[in-house]
């Protein structure tokens, strides 16, 4: 069974661990999101891949989500002695190494998608990890500053580019989703997410190959904004899956109004979606979506979605465990096979 992923970072991630553990022979081809990809002290990080890569591969940091396991942070430290910042951004020793070794790379002329099959070769995900494009796509989000030139973190350097005043007298400014998510919290008014660069991306060689051979394409709980939208905002990922023939099955990661983890309900407000399962699936739509998992909580949801043309069932959708998370995969291939 070939089976298509399209994953952002811890969601899409501890999915495909269950979906592994489900399905042992399937093979599985991970599309995943580079446009949380950030340039930071001249290297190329990539937290999305890293996430995938680092926790199939057993060097994922499992409290935080994101970043490797035993980690120091000599390196950091030293950057900042030198008054070197971003000094919001984590980076740990070992992490850094990653970060070498793709920049290297990129430097030498590598694609991003030859770079991330090299790095997985030391982490044997077991999966195939494809980014969702070679090109440069960074997602920014644009903002409203409170008007004292403070941002609520106790920090007032860093935000960059053109910007203006709004009505309300806060500062409109557009920063990189990693300053919004990480630096700010999110915790400032979203009025746009703009994946810039998107339009002009090509997906990266195998992606649409992949897409077109699946008997399955997958939407993890991942966030549905800055996730899985920035890989269909790529010309070309979304027509393809449109157009494949196969089940499309996605699962919700809102459950009882809120995100399980995040502030994917700053995003999706900021985009006009409200925080529900079926507003979700919805916002996918039945062009795109044939099934639709929502968590038992959200049981009552199951009309709605199945009155907007997506098949929908209420199952338990917490990932406490692999072997919750490899019935939520099951749970996933059985409604495939409903609508195939
Ligand atoms: P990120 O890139 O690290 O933010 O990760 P993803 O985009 O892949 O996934 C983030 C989403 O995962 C969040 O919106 C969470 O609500 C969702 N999520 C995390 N854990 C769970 C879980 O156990 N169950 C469900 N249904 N969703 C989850
Ligand atoms: N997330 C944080 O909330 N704080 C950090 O300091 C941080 C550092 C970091 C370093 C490498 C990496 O691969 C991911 C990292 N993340 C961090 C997670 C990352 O920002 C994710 O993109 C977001 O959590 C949402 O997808
Ligand atoms: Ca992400």
């Amino acid at each position: 069974m070939r089976i298509v992923v399209l994953a952002g970072g811890i969601g899409g991630a501890r999915f495909l661990r269950g979906l592994k553990k489900a399905v042992p022979d399937a093979e599985i081809t991970v599309i995943g999101n580079t446009g949380d990809d950030i340039h930071l002290f001249g290297l190329r990080v990539c937290p999305d891949l890293d996430t995938v890569m680092y926790t199939l591969g057993g060097g994922i940091n499992e409290e935080q989500g994101w970043g490797r396991t035993d980690e120091t942070f000599h390196l950091k430290e030293e950057l900042a002695a030198y008054g070197v910042g971003p000094d919001w951004f984590g980076l740990g020793d070992r992490d850094f190494a990653t970060h070498v070794v793709r920049t290297q790379m990129l430097g030498a002329g590598y694609p991003l998608s030859a770079v991330t099959e090299a790095l997985c070769d030391r982490w044997q995900p077991g999966v195939r990890l494809i980014p969702m494009t070679d090109d440069r796509v960074e997602t920014h989000v644009a903002v409203t500053l409170p008007p004292d030139g403070t941002d609520g973190t106790g920090v007032t350097e860093g935000t960059e580019g053109p910007g203006g005043r709004s009505a309300a007298g806060g500062e409109q400014r557009a920063v990189h989703f990693q300053e919004y998510w990480v630096r700010l919290r999110a915790s400032v008014p979203a009025h746009a997410v703009v994946p810039v660069g998107a339009d002009r991306a090509k997906p990266a060689p195998g992606v649409l190959e992949a897409i077109a051979e699946a008997d399955t394409v997958l939407f993890p709980p991942s966030n549905p904004v800055v996730s899985i939208g920035t890989i269909l905002a790529v010309p070309g990922i979304r027509e393809a899956i449109a157009d494949a023939g196969v089940p499309v099955v996605g699962l919700s990661p809102i459950v009882g109004g809120s995100p399980v983890r995040g502030m994917a309900d700053k995003v999706l407000a900021a985009v006009g979606v409200e925080s529900t399962a079926a507003a979700v699936a919805e916002h996918y739509g039945s062009g795109l979506l044939d099934g639709w998992l929502v968590d038992t909580v959200d049981a009552a949801a199951v009309e709605r979605v199945t009155a907007a043309g997506i098949r929908c069932r209420a199952v338990p959708l917490m990932m406490t465990d692999v072997d919750a998370t490899a019935r939520m995969a099951g749970e996933a291939l059985a409604l495939a096979d409903e609508v195939r």
